[in-house]
């Protein structure tokens, strides 16, 4: 029995599915997707070392989990059917799923969204970094408290059925860490009673920021624990993109035939620059680099030459460029995100839209009695006829529910 095979105590086996093979074409775009979330995350790192940016959070060692996620998910559905609440190291599948789904720009929104700047699409920059919005492709907001996705996911695939679409599903994804928290519980429970098709991804690193899973994952076996709530399980080797690939299809596969949920506990995955920016970011040569395997690999097949792919080499000091040849195609794809990131920086950081957005006019309380806010007061506006008395996007908002 396969890993896609596992089944949990109770359920009957609705019949093991024979993955496709991903063509040379596909495994190609994946290499060159994964080369190129791995140069814009690095380049990134480099931004945070120079001070140059003031918060990042990435994903490099989770690109080649990322491309063949997507790949897999690209082979059984589309945005129209589709939800996924990422994680914030989520950044390789979602570029992935863009690419597959011929939406543009993808590193262009991220780099907008990194340097906080007004044309900044998905939130004029007024975001956390990595907190992707882009719902013409399923692609949910991202919330800072980690375990949001999974009610969202589980919400949407609610969503779905109440509406009577009978082959939609959706994805929620976590760190290992996350697994600690109640959304966890509660998103399996809701799972398991209204049967949503929804699978709970497990992106695990074996780390959260720097607690061990000895010292604080209760959860000690995933399959036993999804057993408990009838939910099906799941689990591949985060660093092989052909098992990934394969076993993330059989669950997608899964979820998506039988309208049922999953549980995806994807392991051993690498996190090559510390948790985020707050940290060390010197990335780390002791881990092996699963994008480099993928890239040998695909030279032993024979879909890729040898100087195409990246290597490890012997270099002096901290940052993944001085410690790696490119190869042909991150080279390119390096050049690419050097041009955006120069188109980026030269923008204007100043947010138009925040100095001239049409807050609605506070109605008159005169003779109303005291107005407090729903937060005790703390951004209450100090004049009751200027609803530009608070500012900032908090300030902003809180103005705008009142007045709602
Ligand atoms: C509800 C909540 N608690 C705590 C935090 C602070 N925090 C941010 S990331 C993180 C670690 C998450 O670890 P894990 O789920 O393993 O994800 P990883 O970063 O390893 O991918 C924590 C505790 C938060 N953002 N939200
Ligand atoms: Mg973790």
């Amino acid at each position: 029995m396969t890993s896609a095979e596992v089944l949990p105590t109770g359920t009957t086996d609705p019949s093991p599915v024979s993955p496709p093979v991903p063509t040379a074409d596909e495994l190609r775009l994946a290499y060159r997707v994964a080369a190129r979330s791995r140069c814009t995350e690095e380049h990134i790192v480099r931004l945070v070392s120079r001070g140059e940016v003031k918060f990042a959070i990435w994903g490099p060692g989770e690109e080649i989990h990322g491309t063949a996620t997507a790949l897999a998910l690209s082979h059984l559905t589309d945005p129209s059917r589709f939800g996924i609440a990422p994680h914030y190291r989520s950044g390789s599948l979602c570029s992935m799923w863009c690419q597959l789904n011929k939406r543009k720009n993808f590193t262009l929104d991220v780099l907008r969204q990194q340097f906080s700047k007004d044309t900044d699409e998905m939130s004029r920059g007024r975001q956390m970094v990595y907190h992707l919005d882009m719902r013409d492709m399923g692609i949910l907001p991202v919330q800072s408290p980690v375990g949001m996705q999974l009610g969202k996911a589980a919400g949407y695939a609610k969503g779905f059925l109440v509406k009577g679409v009978k082959d939609a599903f959706t994805i929620g994804i976590v760190g290992d860490g996350t697994t600690a928290e109640g959304d966890m519980h509660d998103a399996m429970n809701a799972l398991s009673v209204w049967s949503l098709p929804t699978i709970v991804m497990v992106t695990d690193n074996n780390i959260a920021i720097s607690t061990r899973p000895e010292d604080g994952r209760g959860i000690k076996d995933f399959k036993s624990y999804a057993a408990g709530f009838g939910v099906r399980h799941f689990t591949c080797d985060g660093t092989d993109f052909w098992d990934v690939f394969s076993v993330t299809y059989a669950c997608a596969r899964y979820v998506r035939d039988h309208q049922a949920p999953a549980l995806l506990h994807v392991r051993n995955l690498p996190r090559f620059n510390g948790h985020s920016s707050a940290a060390d970011v010197t990335f780390d040569l002791n881990q092996p680099d699963p994008l480099i395997a993928f890239g040998r690999a695909l030279v032993e097949r024979g879909v890729l030459k040898a100087d195409q792919v990246v290597e490890r080499v012997t270099g002096e000091g901290r940052d993944f460029f001085v410690h790696h040849r490119l190869g042909s195609i991150m080279a390119e794809e390096n050049d690419r995100v050097a041009t955006l990131i120069e188109q980026v920086r030269r923008r204007s950081s100043r947010s138009s839209s925040t100095s001239t957005h049409p807050f609605p006019r506070s109605p008159s309380t005169r003779g109303r009695g005291r107005r407090t806010s729903p937060t005790g007061g703390r951004f209450a506006p100090r004049s009751t006829t200027s609803s530009r008395a608070t500012t900032g996007s908090c300030g902003a908002r809180m103005s705008a529910g009142w007045a709602g």
